[in-house]
């Protein structure tokens, strides 16, 4: 065997003997099997970075055609999208942010975040399992017309970020990606489904052209001026807390304890809020300041 294998191959093994050898002489506490816990890696996150975490559906190019999407955008799919990731902001309460376009959703934990000690693989899975969950129990608000066909996965990632700068830059970079496949996508589609061009000769039409171009396009042959289409389409959507004041009615004891009164109390709480804003200029920054500081 090559020397780097037989080093590779001691190490593996060591845990084991240790352990064995603890266990004769009485000292180990535990079963001999133990040991096999040290062959975990540690996936702890940076700390100070801002984590995060995004999800994207598994072949839903086919997942699309089999539920019959509308084509570009179909919204009770992307609202149904929403609907999961206001699911998973409630139940995993350390996400800041979140931001979703197409069949892919990103969460930004926050940088002081030490949820699960900050281990990578519990931030990915919790994220995955409960926003894969939720499109299946949500599903029918959306669809009601629509059974769902198979069950839907969605792979997902984590990425550190070190700076407000470089988060700020992924989520840019998210939204003109929103931006470039939907202008593309909505040109296209009327080029096939309203100038009755095939998709080969709708792909060659596009080739090589600019975004001003594609506004030609669709305002000179279609009469669509891309900036009136739905704001949930062409800038995807951003989910951020908001605190409200939430008035309920509760009945007291007067102090004397003889009566009841019925009195209105108030308490802030946070609860989501779904924007379809632009998320690339400094402005929303500005508006939403509390976002990115030490909650
Ligand atoms: P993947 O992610 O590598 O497993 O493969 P896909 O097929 O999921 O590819 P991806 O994620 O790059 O692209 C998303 C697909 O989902 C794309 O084929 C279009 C489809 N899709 C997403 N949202 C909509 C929608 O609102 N309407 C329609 N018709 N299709 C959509
Ligand atoms: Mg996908
Ligand atoms: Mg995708």
């Amino acid at each position: 065997m090559h020397r780097a294998g037989l080093g590779l191959l001691s190490r593996l093994l060591s845990p084991a003997v240790t352990c064995a050898r603890h266990w004769q002489s009485g000292k180990m506490a535990k079963s001999k099997f133990e040991y096999v816990k040290h062959f975990e890696v540690q996936d702890t996150c940076l700390p100070h970075c801002w984590v995060v975490v995004r999800v994207d559906g598994r072949n839903f190019h086919r997942f699309s055609e089999q539920h019959k999407f509308v084509k570009p955008n179909d919204a009770r799919a992307l609202q149904l999208m929403n609907r999961c990731a206001q699911n998973v902001m409630d139940e995993l309460k350390d996400i800041c942010l979140a931001y979703g376009q197409s069949d892919e959703y990103s969460f930004v934990f926050h940088k002081k975040c030490n949820w699960y000690k900050r281990r990578a693989s519990k931030f990915m899975t919790h994220v995955v399992s409960q926003f894969a969950s939720s499109y299946v129990f949500y599903w029918k608000e959306f669809f009601p017309d629509q059974p769902i066909l198979c069950p839907p996965g969605f792979d997902g990632r984590v990425v550190l970020y070190p700076s407000e700068q470089n988060l700020k830059d992924y989520l840019s970079w998210r939204q003109a990606d929103c931006h470039i496949n939907n202008l593309y996508n909505t040109v296209f589609w009327m080029l096939v489904q309203k100038g009755g061009l095939t998709s080969q000769q709708a792909q060659e039409k596009l080739r090589g052209t600019l975004s001003a171009d594609k506004n030609e396009i669709l305002f000179s042959e279609f009469n669509i001026n891309y900036n009136n289409e739905p704001l949930l389409f062409r800038k995807g959507s951003v989910i951020i807390w908001k605190k409200v004041n939430e008035v309920s009615k509760k009945v007291i004891k007067l102090p004397d304890e003889t009566e009841e009164k019925e009195v209105e109390v108030s308490r802030l709480r946070s609860q989501t809020v779904i924007l379809h804003c632009d998320v690339i200029g400094d402005t929303f920054w500005e508006e939403h300041p509390d976002i990115l500081t030490d909650s």
